[in-house]
């Protein structure tokens, strides 16, 4: 079963949390998804302590390590999600990035980086579509 790493934004915002979810619901049902509380309704947003980032930043880089591909709801800027992807892309681990084209907007240092694919929506229903492309 493929290994997937969803990322989408925590501290830059959570206004898509339930969009996460959903995304991360629909992933499961073909994959597994290793980074399931990033969909987490109750997660929050609030700095926490510095030794608890320092094992968030060691876990997730494992994951990001152990995982098969990469998808991305980037709708939301987050710093951590711009990271993940770098580094995803020096592991050289496959990068899909998806961001609704009518109410998003995406750092020209991922949509111009030919390494991503990105993949713009302008709805759920094209968004479930092309995601269904990605990890059937
Ligand atoms: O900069 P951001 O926080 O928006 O970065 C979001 C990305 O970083 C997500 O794709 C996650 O994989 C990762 N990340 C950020 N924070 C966490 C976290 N807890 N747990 C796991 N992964 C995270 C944060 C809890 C804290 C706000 C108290």
């Amino acid at each position: 079963m493929k290994k997937v790493y969803f990322a989408g934004s925590i501290r830059g915002g959570r206004a898509d949390a339930a969009l996460y979810r959903r995304m991360i619901e629909f992933i499961k049902s073909k994959a597994e998804v290793l980074t399931e509380h990033v969909g987490d309704l109750s997660l929050s947003a609030l700095e926490g302590a510095a030794d608890r980032d320092a094992a968030i930043y060691s876990r997730d880089t494992a994951w990001l390590r152990e995982c098969g591909l990469v998808i991305a709801e980037c709708s939301c800027p987050s710093h951590g999600v711009g990271y993940e992807l770098c580094f995803a892309e020096k592991l050289g681990k496959p990068c899909f990035v998806f961001y609704n084209s009518s109410n998003g907007r995406l750092s020209a240092m991922i949509k111009g980086d030919p390494y991503f694919k990105v993949i713009p929506y302008e709805n759920e229903d094209e968004l479930f579509e092309k995601l269904a492309a990605v990890v059937e």
